[in-house]
């Protein structure tokens, strides 16, 4: 695909790119480092700009300190992925992708001092922590970025790169369906796949496939869920219930999909409890209220229709302030306007 169709918007490229291309260019090893709970966004991201860089002759190496989710294990490069910095070159720079701030990293990349980190990103707010950063909030994925700087790199988008990136940017536009997929969104994809992505492959690992216990807890939730006349649609997983069925949270991908798809809901919440019995909330709206500000007052953050946090338990307390964080922001939003 040439560097026109699949470069980004060009207005926001210019100054940002230029010292991130210099530092892709200049040096010679590379950290890819991906947020905690990797989504196909960072790790499609990661996977497509460590090809790139290998293309060029640099040193790659994908620091994860998780497992790489069931459905993302069919990304290029997806087995290549270490939990310890055996090996790297103590000049390596970190790429961290996909985070606002560095925290989001972890505590195992907290060490990495800001003059080796590349920072690049699209989510609201993000902090700039790196030496260098590629930040452009209006991008649909990070992967969209990632795009930009391997076309500007003058390197040709292979099919494997294209697997990568329109998996980033199928991920984070939910298959398309959120607001995001614009038309220049969708343009990149339709030349990801032009360019050998392996677009069936993709969705059918995202969105088609769900573990035999995931879709028996997905009927518990759907059995047990709540709405409130407020428009607020939730449930709760416990481990016990996690534990009759062999589950993680891994197995839950989107089972809050199903409780915002309930007619009436407005915001989406599903908890989750951990085995320290703290509960992970994951939060989505419908698309008039901002549920990245409900999880920014609850310590948590994320994106206006998709957002999360950790809160302390028991359930009935966590509960509570889950619905007391998103009727303030109710509220707030029904006197801005
Ligand atoms: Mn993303």
């Amino acid at each position: 695909m040439s560097a026109r169709t699949a470069s980004s918007n060009g207005a926001a490229t210019g100054t940002a790119l230029e010292p991130v291309l210099s530092a892709l260019r200049e040096h010679q090893h590379f950290v890819m480092c991906a947020h905690e709970k990797p989504d196909g966004d960072v790790l499609g991201s990661g996977f497509a700009l460590g090809l790139a860089l290998r293309a060029l002759g640099k040193t790659v190496h994908y620091f994860l300190d998780d497992e790489v989710p069931r459905n993302l294990r069919f990304l290029p490069d997806a087995e290549l992925t270490q939990r310890s910095f055996d090996s790297v070159d103590a000049r390596a720079l970190y790429i961290f992708l996909d985070m606002s701030d560095q925290s989001r990293a972890g505590e195992p990349l907290a060490w990495v001092p800001r003059e080796r980190v590349i920072d690049i990103d699209h989510h609201l707010g993000n902090q700039r922590f790196g030496a260098w950063n590629y930040v452009i909030e209006s991008a649909a994925a990070t992967g969209v970025l990632v795009l930009d700087l391997i076309t500007a790199l003058g390197l040709p988008i292979t099919s494997s790169i294209a697997t990568c990136l329109l998996t980033a940017i199928i991920s984070d536009t939910g298959c398309f369906m959120y607001s995001n997929a614009d038309p220049h969104t969708l343009r990149l994809a339709a030349a990801l796949v032009n360019a050998g992505a392996d677009k069936d492959r993709i969705v059918e690992q995202l969105y088609q496939t769900r573990s035999f216990s995931g879709q028996k807890i997905l009927g518990r939730v759907l059995d047990d869920f709540v709405l409130t006349g407020d428009g607020i649609c939730y449930s709760s997983v416990s481990q016990a219930l996690l534990e009759e069925f062999g589950a993680t949270h891994e197995d839950l991908e989107d089972v809050v999909g199903a409780l915002r798809a309930v007619d009436h809901c407005e915001v989406a919440a599903l908890l989750k409890e951990s085995p320290d019995r703290s509960y992970r909330l994951s939060l989505r709206s419908r698309g008039r209220v901002n549920v990245m500000e409900v999880a920014k007052s609850l310590g948590g953050g994320g994106h206006f229709r998709a957002a999360g946090a950790t809160l302390e338990g028991p359930l009935p307390a966590a509960l509570e302030r889950m619905l007391d964080a998103v009727r303030a922001e109710m509220a707030a939003e029904r006197r801005s306007k």
